[in-house]
């Protein structure tokens, strides 16, 4: 899609680097399922690094800079991740994001994300740039009104998709995920999406 792009394994050759840095970022902010306010709890468990993290209750939905279940700072984002994001960026022919949090998702077998819109960052200017680990995905994405058709595409374990310019505000999903093994993270699949929450403080 305009604005979209997927660049196939370019995080391959970080992969077990990154999935050490989620295990140890989870030692402090454990995985857990948020409420979302209808009152279900999301079947991907989520946790997250940096100065923002997204957080979800029945009260609302939103960005953090303290874990809600600890009432501590989130941990840190590992540098090679800012990095990346970097990179994968350039890569995309967008300008360095300099995420400020980054969601991490972990989905078992059958969990799935519902079609969403990313509007909750103040600065929709910034592209996101997301990393998918562990088994395969598909990922769904339509327009900027919901109820489109969609269109839809693989993510495998190492793909990178950045996420800017007329697609930064489309609708998008992922189906449930599929029974597998995967060799680094067994029957798991894992989701970074790396995002500016907040506007860079002037001067
Ligand atoms: C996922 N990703 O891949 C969910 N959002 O598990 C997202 O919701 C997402 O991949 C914004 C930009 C890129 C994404
Ligand atoms: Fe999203």
């Amino acid at each position: 899609a305009e604005g979209a792009l997927v660049l196939h394994g370019f995080a391959a050759d970080l992969a077990a680097d990154l999935l050490a840095d989620i295990q140890a970022i989870a030692d402090t902010a454990p995985f857990r399922h948020y409420r979302v306010p209808g009152g279900q709890r999301m079947s991907v468990a989520m946790t997250a690094c940096g100065s923002w993290g997204w957080v979800a209750s029945t009260a609302g939905y939103g960005y953090a800079d303290r874990d809600p279940e600890s009432g501590q700072p989130w941990p840190s984002m590992p540098a090679r991740w800012r990095d990346l994001a970097r990179r994968a960026a350039d890569g995309a022919g967008f300008p360095d994001p300099a995420p400020d949090g980054c969601l991490i998702n972990r989905y078992g077998i059958g969990a799935r994300m519902g079609l969403h819109q990313d509007a909750d960052e103040e600065d929709r200017a910034a592209c996101i740039v997301s990393v998918s680990l562990g088994l395969p995905s598909r990922f769904r994405f339509g327009g900027t009104a919901k109820g489109g058709a969609t269109r839809s595409c693989r993510l495998d374990h190492g793909d990178v998709v950045v996420w800017g310019g007329p697609a930064r505000l489309a609708y998008h999903a992922i189906d449930p995920v599929r029974a597998g093994e995967h060799p680094l993270t067994g029957p798991l699949r894992y989701n970074l999406t790396l995002r500016r929450a907040r506007r860079a403080q002037p001067g």
